[in-house]
């Protein structure tokens, strides 16, 4: 598709929180809807504004079918603070989420907040775990751990408390639906989490895809409680964004290192997985699988593991 030209058949339609620099704080605009040469105007704008925003807009337009009439652009996401970044200018009225781009937990949060549409709201504040800014531990989160979110004058964390929080604290598309049983089902799903990840992450240790066979098809079994849509409650809702983030991960894991698809067999499961990523909020908090996998690679199994794959010694041996 050329660069500039929407195509005749194309619309695409802007939302809030996605705008360029100098119309994101107009609220009134929800979202608009652009005519190929109005598209053509906002590719201009954008390219004096952002080009970053302007590629990921164009990049996810091509994306699309003719037949489509949306496309979403992804929000141009800040560097990660590090020991040599400045506070931000703390508990000045501003709502902030301490994340790290390449935590489970903070993803939780993190696709809550897209889910509602709170980009405007909630500021993404990234911190560099492996080298953090000693402010945040004195100033504002002394567990020193992400999540976190900075609101009214407080600071909260715990991701699962702070899905609940951001559900009853902030406008948007209900995360919990109304239906006790429902609501029970993910009290029970919610409490099972915590389960889920210890059961999985100490496989690793040992007879790694027999040990957390289990707490997928626990999953698998817990996706056919309820028909009405392919999520944990049928529609999409707090339940999916906690496990989200973790299956991300160990989905990818699995096949690299276990050769062992976590969908096999499990077909609730992948149309879960399927379901899920065409979910907009959560897509773009989603980490670079090469970058997973090195990551879990070499705390999981080792150094040695990390430069026999990575062919370090295949090289130096020959
Ligand atoms: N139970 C916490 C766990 C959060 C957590 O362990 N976050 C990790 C990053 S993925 C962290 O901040 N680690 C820093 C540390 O432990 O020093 C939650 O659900 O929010």
């Amino acid at each position: 598709m050329d660069k500039w030209n929407l195509g005749s058949n194309h619309h695409a339609r802007l939302r809030v929180g996605q705008f360029p620099p100098p119309f994101r704080h107009c609220s009134r605009l929800r979202t608009i809807d652009l005519s190929p040469n109005k598209y053509r105007l906002w590719t201009l704008l954008c390219t004096n504004y952002s080009l970053t925003v302007l590629e990921s807009f164009q990049l996810q337009i091509a994306q699309q079918s003719p037949q489509m009439a949306t496309a979403f652009v992804k929000e141009v996401l800040p560097p990660a603070l590090d020991s040599t970044s400045k506070p931000p200018p703390l508990f000045d009225g501003t709502t902030r989420l301490y994340i790290c781009y390449m935590c489970p937990f903070a993803q939780r949060t993190w696709i809550a907040r897209n889910y509602k549409g709170l980009q405007d709201k909630i500021e993404l504040v990234p911190i560099d775990l492996q080298n953090r800014p000693t402010w945040y531990k004195e100033k504002v989160y002394p567990e020193n751990k992400v999540p976190s979110l900075e609101h009214n004058n407080k600071v909260i964390g715990e991701s699962l408390d702070l899905l609940e929080y951001i559900e009853n604290h902030f406008e948007g598309p209900a995360l919990l639906p109304n239906d006790p049983a429902k609501q029970q089902f993910a009290e029970e799903l919610l409490s099972y989490s915590d389960t889920f990840n210890k059961t999985v992450y100490t496989s690793f240790k040992g007879d790694t895809v027999k040990e957390a066979g289990g707490a997928f098809d626990y999953l698998e079994t817990a996706l056919h409680k309820f028909d009405d849509g392919p999520f944990f409650l049928g529609q999409f809702s707090l339940v999916d964004i906690a496990y989200a983030p973790f299956i991300e991960r160990f989905q990818i894991f699995f096949e690299d290192a276990f050769k062992y698809d976590i969908t096999s067999g499990r077909p609730k499961l992948a149309a879960w997985i399927e379901e899920l990523n065409k979910i907009d909020a959560y897509p773009q908090t989603k980490c670079e699988p090469k970058v997973l996998v090195e990551f879990y690679t070499k705390r999981f199994l080792g150094m040695w593991n990390l430069l026999i794959r990575s062919k370090v010694i295949y090289v130096v041996m020959c």
